[in-house]
């Protein structure tokens, strides 16, 4: 242990799960490590929930992540009905049901946001930090797990610090973080990354060693989510994209080695990336906030020389990989806080290809990300938003439909807007690509419908959109009162499809 803990008198600190979550009161804020269920604090909170039951008090907390965390966390605290309030995104299905049936409020922020809100003040006080780590070093600094995330800022504003030291972990992980923690504004100095590769930061999150309260030490797994196999439309999705990036190589507007990637997460995304290891594509790099599978294939192969991101989160299959063989990632890696991994002044300087996925789209480029039929949150924008707004080229997949080809992902008006026509440049499905730099919204409106919608539903979408240029204003021409009628008709009779 002393490995691990490499301050003896922080041997006092060491303490049952139990004991450490007796710090946590009722109306307390929580700020913890976690970024897509990867380097999340487990058997703090396991006890937490399991206290509350023992006493059966019915305490509430608000809980800030840095993105969606596993049901250690999420799924117990939000069952044990724990949850007030919750930012910034999340994948666990009791925690979505907890927010879609209004028992927790869910903030749905920008990735990039919330440690820089958070230190703005604008999130209130954290009271405690819980943080995942692999060891903490002789000054009481704290050598982070398989993610950063927001942890670095919490560290700095809570009063308390309780430390998970997971032995699951690897210690090679340590030297695979860098830790910079930008100035609060106004006038800041730019942050000094110029190469995906470059480090900028300490190995560790500082923390002031009086304000660790509790050492928990644990081996509780990351509960990492299973990737569905690649189905034959991810796969044409793929194909879709390599074909538009090969375009713009022979334009002129890229060259072979592309420049930084970005990719969202899930399974559309993870297929799309598996595409490039049999395209032309070499010497790739990636600047992305999450490292999937088959970033790692990536990075296995060659493909990908190097990969810059805030959490490593692969499958089951893919994270026993990764510890078997972290002596081959550790120079190939860098996690940053999310703050950094996602900040707009670095994607922009970078020039980042951003592909992110969307749920449906609508005729004129608008994206929803989040809202399934306007209201029920799905997991939320994460750093999409961050990403696209900043982009060189940014990119949505989807598949052009969804249930079994009951609902169009491609509609005449998105019940919910994440991603603007402004920021949005090119739409990816199945079918094709629409590239929408340079267009009008009419323009727009031919290049999504011809190219991207199902055929099933492209008669529908030109139907509507011919009808709606009749009327008087001609700039984005909509029929408010048929704009959302086909989310309308598939809560009513399960398919947006007309009889
Ligand atoms: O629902 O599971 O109930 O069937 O949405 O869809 O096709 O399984 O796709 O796993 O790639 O997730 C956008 C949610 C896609 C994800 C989203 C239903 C569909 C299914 C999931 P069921 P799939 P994926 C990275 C950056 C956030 C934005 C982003 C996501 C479920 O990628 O959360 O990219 N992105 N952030 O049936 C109704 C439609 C639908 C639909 C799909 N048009 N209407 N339901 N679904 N399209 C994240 C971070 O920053 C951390």
């Amino acid at each position: 242990i002393s490995n691990r803990i490499r301050n003896k008198k922080l041997l006092d600190k060491v303490c049952t799960a139990k004991e450490a979550a007796m710090l946590i009161k009722d109306g307390m804020t929580i700020g913890t490590s976690g970024f897509t269920p990867s380097g999340y604090p487990k058997a703090v909170p396991l006890a937490l929930a399991e206290l509350a039951k023992e006493r059966n008090e019915k305490i509430k907390i608000n809980l800030y992540t840095g993105a969606s965390v596993g049901d250690e966390l999420d799924g117990v605290l939000a069952r044990a009905g724990l949850i007030s309030k919750r930012l910034p995104y999340q994948t666990n299905e009791s925690l979505r049901e907890s927010t879609n049936n209004g028992c927790c409020e869910f903030l749905d922020m920008h990735l990039s946001h919330v440690p820089h809100y958070a230190k703005l003040g604008f999130l209130g006080k954290i009271d405690i930090a819980i943080v995942e780590a692999v060891a903490i070093t002789k000054d009481g600094n704290i050598i982070p797990s398989t993610s950063v995330g927001a942890a670095p800022t919490y560290v700095q504003m809570a009063d308390k610090v309780i430390v998970e030291i997971n032995t699951s972990q690897p210690l090679e992980l340590e030297g695979m973080a860098d830790i910079y923690i930008p100035e609060k504004p106004p006038y800041t100095r730019p942050i000094p990354i110029v190469m995906p590769n470059d480090r900028i930061g300490t190995e560790y999150i500082p923390c002031d060693i009086d304000k660790i309260a509790a050492i928990v030490i644990t081996d509780i797994e990351d509960n990492v989510r299973p990737l569905a196999p690649i189905d034959e439309i991810s796969q044409k999705i793929s194909e879709n994209l390599i074909n538009f990036l090969k375009s713009e190589v022979k334009n002129g507007r890229l060259t072979k080695e592309l420049l930084p990637l970005q990719s969202g997460v899930g399974s559309v995304a993870n297929a799309v990336l598996a595409g490039l290891e049999k395209s032309d594509f070499e010497n790739l790099v990636c600047y992305t906030e999450v490292i999937q599978d088959s970033m790692l294939e990536l990075l296995d192969s060659g493909k990908v020389l190097f990969a810059s991101g805030t959490s490593i989160t692969p499958s089951a299959e893919g994270l026993k990989k990764f510890k078997e063989n972290i002596n081959f990632y550790r120079d190939k890696i860098i996690l940053r806080p999310q703050e950094i991994s996602n900040h707009p002044e670095i994607i922009r300087r970078l020039g980042v290809i951003a592909i992110n996925t969307a749920i449906e789209v609508d005729i004129y480029g608008n994206v929803n990300s989040t809202n399934i039929m306007g209201s029920r949150m799905m997991n939320g924008i994460g750093g999409s938003g961050d990403f696209t707004r900043n982009a060189y080229i940014s990119i949505f997949t989807t598949p052009s439909t969804a249930k079994n080809g009951e609902i169009s992902s491609i509609v005449p008006m998105v019940s919910h807007h994440d991603h603007t026509e402004h920021d949005v440049m090119v739409i990816i499905t199945e079918q094709g690509v629409a590239d929408l730099r340079g267009l009008s919204p009419k323009e727009r409106a031919k290049a999504i419908i011809d190219n991207c919608a199902h055929p099933d539903f492209r008669p529908m979408l030109l139907d509507y959109f011919n009808r709606a240029k009749e009327g008087k204003y001609k700039h984005t021409p909509h029929i408010l009162n048929e704009a959302l009628s086909w989310h309308d008709r598939f809560i009513r009779k399960g398919t947006m499809k007309i009889d």
